[in-house]
C-alpha cells in the first residue's frame, strides 16, 4: 500500500501510483468553518490536519499558509510581495539604509519604507467579514506604487534586498507531513512567475497595472529587470532546497493575464524555472485556479509539471474532459472537481454522482491526476460530498481506470467554439478620427482631435455619440467576442473619459444626456474588483454616470447610497459562491427600506448566473461587461 506522499509524487512525475491520489483543500472551509464553530461535529475542536488525517485524505500543502505565521514580520511586507512563511526555502534582510516604520490600527498594517531615494508606502487589511468568510490572505488596501515617481524607490529595495537560503523551519514543515502529503516550497511574491507578473499582483492596483503597462514601459522593465536578481537568486535556492516540488506562480487567467502578456511576460520564466529545478531532479507546480480556456496551449507547453488548482466547467469555460485531452500527456492536472459541485444552492445530490460518473470515464486511464477541490472547498460546502469523493475515489479510482467510456472532445467541438463572429467596426467617415482614437487608446491625440472637430462647427452630442460612443460599443462586442482584452477596453475607456473633458462644457450648454446612474459594488466579504471595474469602465464609456463603491461593501452601506444618490440602476457583484447569498440579503434590505422598486439590480460575476440571478430576484444578470452593456440598457428602457 502507497502513503499518500507517493502516490501524489508518482502522480506528479507523470508515473502511475495504485490509486488516484485525492487531496481536498480544506482551509477556506476549515477557517470560516472553526469561526462560526460550525465544524461537523466529530471534527469540533480538531485542527484542519487532524480533520484531513481523521478522513484518511491526504494533505494539501500547496499553496502557503499565509495566516499561520511564526511571527508578524513574516507577512509585513506582504505589500512588496515579500514572504518569509515556514513554506519559504530562503530568507531575506533589507539593507541598513531603509528605514522601516510599521503602524498597526485595527485590522489594518501601514508600512512606511524610507531610502535614500525616497519614501513609499503600503496598507494591507484583514476585515472581520474577511475572517468569517475564511479568506486564507490579507489584502492590500493602498499598494506601493502610486505613480512613476514610486518606480525608483521600489527599485532601490528590490536591488539591494539580500537573499540567503533557509531551509530549517522547511525541513521541520517537511517532517511534520511526512507521509500525509507533498510540502511544497514557493518561489516569489503572492504567487508571482516573473518580475512583471510580480509588479502587476504585488506592487500595483490590478487595474492600475494595465495604464502603467501602456505608459510608464520604461520605467516598469527597469525595475523588473532589477527584480530579476532577486527572482534568480530564489529560484537556484529552491532548486537546491530540500524540497521536492516548487511552487512558481499562479492565478494565470485568460482575461487578466491575456494570451499575448502571458506569452511575453510570464512564459519565459515558468519555462527558466522548469529548467533550474528539473536540473536538480524537482517538480514544478503552478497555480491554475482561473480562466485558462484562452491559455490551454501555452500552459500545457510552459515547462510546468502540475497545473494545481484545477477549476473546470462549470466554474469556467473548459470542461474536464478536454483538460485531460490536451494535458495529460505533460502536465499533471491537480484539481478537476468545480467547488459549485459542493454546494446545495447549486448543486443537486443526483447532479453531483453524474458529475463524478462522468469523470472517472472521461480521465482514464487516470496517469498524470490529482483529484482535487478547484481552488480549495467554499466555506458552506456541503461536507458529507467532500467524503463522498473520497470513497468513489477509493472504490472507483484504482489505475489504470478503466473507463473505457473515454470519448474525447472531437475536432469539430472545438472548431465550432472557436468560430467566434468577431463584430465589425462600422466606420462614421464624418468621426473617423475620434473613432479610431478610441479604438486605439490614444488619450493625447483624443483631446486635440476633440477640439479640432469642435472648432470646426460639429456638434458636441454627436461626436460624443456617433464619434465615441458608437466606437465603445464596438469594443464591447469584441471583448465578448474574446477579440481583444482587458487592457484595450481599459485604454480605449481611458481615451473617452479624457475627451468627454473637452466635450464637458458643450455638453453642458447641449444638456448632455446621460445614460443613467449606476451605482456599482462588490459584496461584502469579497475583495475581488477586476471585473466590476471593468463594468464601470464600460457603462461609463457608453455614457452612465457611476459612482463605484468599491470593494467588500456592507449591504446596510448599499442601501445608505441607494437612498442618498438615487440610481436607475444598483450593480452588484461577486466572485465567491461564499458571498453570493449577500447579494440576495441586499435585494431583501432594499424591500425592507421601501426602495427595491425604484431602481434595477442588476448582477454579474464568474459564478453568478442566470438562474441564481432570477431566484434572488434581481432584474437582469451579465456574463461579461459588453453584455453588462446591453443589460444596462436594457434595464433604462424599463425604467424611466
Ligand atoms: Co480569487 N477566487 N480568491 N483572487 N480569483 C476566484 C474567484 C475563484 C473562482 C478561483 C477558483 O476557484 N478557481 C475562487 C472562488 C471559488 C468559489 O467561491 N467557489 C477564488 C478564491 C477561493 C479566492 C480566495 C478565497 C482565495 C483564498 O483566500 N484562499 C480569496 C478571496 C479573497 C476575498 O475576496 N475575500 C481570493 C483572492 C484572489 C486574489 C486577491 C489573489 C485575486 C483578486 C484580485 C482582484 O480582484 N483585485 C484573485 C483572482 C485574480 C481570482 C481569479 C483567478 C480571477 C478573477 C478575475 O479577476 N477574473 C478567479 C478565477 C475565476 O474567476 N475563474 C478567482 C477576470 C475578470 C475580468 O473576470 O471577475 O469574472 P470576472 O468579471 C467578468 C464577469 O464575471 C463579469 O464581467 C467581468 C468582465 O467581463 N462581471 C459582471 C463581474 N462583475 C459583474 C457585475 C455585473 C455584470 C457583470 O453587474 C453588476
Amino acid at each position: 500500500m502507497m502513503t499518500h506522499r507517493q502516490r501524489i509524487l508518482m502522480a506528479m512525475r507523470g508515473e502511475m501510483p495504485d490509486i488516484l491520489p485525492y487531496v481536498p483543500r480544506i482551509d477556506l472551509w476549515y477557517n470560516a468553518n472553526s469561526f462560526a464553530g460550525t465544524l461537523p461535529e466529530r471534527h469540533k475542536g480538531r485542527t484542519q490536519d487532524e480533520i484531513s488525517r481523521a478522513e484518511g485524505w491526504a494533505l494539501h500543502k500547496i499553496v502557503p499558509e499565509y495566516l499561520k505565521v511564526r511571527k508578524p514580520e513574516d507577512t509585513l511586507h506582504r505589500g512588496l510581495g515579500i514572504f518569509s512563511l515556514k513554506e519559504h526555502v530562503f530568507r531575506y534582510e533589507f539593507p541598513s539604509d531603509i528605514e522601516v516604520k510599521v503602524k498597526r490600527e485595527g485590522g489594518a498594517t501601514h508600512v512606511e519604507y524610507h531610502t535614500p531615494v525616497g519614501t513609499v508606502s503600503t496598507k494591507t487589511v484583514y476585515t472581520e467579514e474577511m475572517r468569517k468568510s475564511g479568506a486564507s490572505i490579507t489584502w492590500v488596501d493602498e499598494r506601493v506604487i502610486k505613480g512613476p515617481e514610486d518606480y525608483r524607490v521600489v527599485g532601490y529595495i528590490f536591488e539591494n534586498l539580500k537573499v540567503f537560503p533557509n531551509f530549517d523551519d522547511f525541513v521541520s514543515w517537511k517532517d511534520d507531513i511526512g507521509d500525509d502529503g507533498v510540502a511544497v516550497t514557493h518561489g516569489c511574491g503572492l504567487g508571482t512567475a516573473s518580475p512583471m507578473h510580480h509588479i502587476q499582483k504585488d506592487l500595483l492596483d490590478a487595474t492600475q497595472f494595465y495604464y502603467h503597462y501602456h505608459d510608464y514601459q520604461k520605467e516598469m522593465r527597469q525595475l523588473a529587470e532589477i527584480m530579476e536578481n532577486y527572482y534568480n537568486q530564489a529560484l537556484k535556492i529552491c532548486a537546491d532546497s530540500p524540497a521536492e516540488a516548487v511552487m512558481w506562480g499562479g492565478n494565470f487567467d485568460d482575461m487578466i493575464t491575456y494570451p499575448a502578456y502571458f506569452e511575453k511576460e510570464i512564459l519565459p520564466w515558468i519555462r527558466r524555472a522548469s529548467d533550474t529545478v528539473s536540473a536538480k531532479g524537482k517538480i514544478l507546480v503552478c497555480h491554475c485556479d482561473g480562466e485558462n480556456a484562452g491559455l490551454m496551449d501555452l500552459l500545457r507547453d510552459s515547462g510546468m509539471h502540475v497545473a494545481e488548482a484545477i477549476t473546470p466547467y462549470p466554474m469556467t469555460k473548459v470542461k474536464i474532459e478536454e483538460y485531460y485531452r490536451r494535458w495529460s500527456d505533460k502536465v499533471t492536472i491537480f484539481g478537476g472537481i468545480p467547488e459549485h459541485l459542493l454546494l446545495e444552492e447549486t448543486t443537486t445530490n443526483e447532479d453531483f454522482d453524474a458529475y463524478l460518473d462522468e469523470f472517472f470515464k472521461v480521465v482514464a486511464p487516470g496517469r498524470r491526476l490529482i483529484v482535487g477541490i478547484g481552488d480549495t472547498t467554499p466555506a458552506h460546502a456541503v461536507f458529507d460530498r467532500l467524503i463522498r469523493i473520497g470513497e468513489r475515489v477509493e472504490k472507483e479510482g484504482r489505475l489504470p481506470l478503466e473507463g473505457g467510456a473515454y470519448r474525447p472532445i472531437s475536432e469539430g467541438q472545438f472548431a465550432e467554439a472557436e468560430a467566434r463572429v468577431i463584430p465589425q467596426v462600422v466606420k462614421d467617415e464624418v468621426f473617423k478620427v475620434i473613432q479610431d482614437d478610441v479604438f486605439k487608446g490614444d488619450h493625447i491625440g483624443i483631446r486635440r482631435h476633440t477640439q479640432e472637430m469642435l472648432d470646426k462647427g460639429l456638434n458636441a452630442k454627436d461626436i460624443l455619440q456617433r464619434g465615441m460612443i458608437s466606437a465603445m460599443e464596438v469594443i464591447g462586442e469584441r471583448f465578448t467576442a474574446g477579440d481583444i482584452f482587458i487592457p484595450e477596453v481599459l485604454l480605449s475607456a481611458r481615451a473617452m473619459n479624457e475627451a468627454l473633458s473637452v466635450l464637458e462644457p458643450w455638453l453642458a450648454s447641449e444638456e448632455r444626456e446621460v445614460s443613467g446612474r449606476v451605482l456599482m459594488g462588490t459584496v461584502r466579504g469579497d475583495m475581488h474588483d477586476i471585473g466590476k471595474n471593468m463594468v464601470s469602465t464600460m457603462l461609463r464609456g457608453v455614457g452612465f454616470e457611476i459612482r463605484d463603491m468599491g470593494v467588500n461593501i456592507p449591504t446596510e452601506e448599499i442601501i445608505e447610497e441607494v437612498v442618498e444618490y438615487k440610481p436607475h440602476i444598483l450593480g452588484l457583484s461577486a466572485l465567491l459562491t461564499s458571498t453570493m447569498p449577500e447579494m440576495k440579503g441586499v435585494l431583501d434590505a432594499l424591500k425592507a427600506r421601501g426602495v427595491r422598486d425604484s431602481i434595477q439590480v442588476m448582477v454579474g460575476g464568474a459564478p453568478v448566473n442566470e438562474k441564481f440571478a432570477r431566484d434572488i430576484g434581481a432584474d437582469g444578470y451579465a456574463r461579461d461587461a459588453g453584455e453588462a452593456v446591453t443589460l444596462a440598457k436594457r434595464l433604462m428602457g424599463n425604467k424611466i
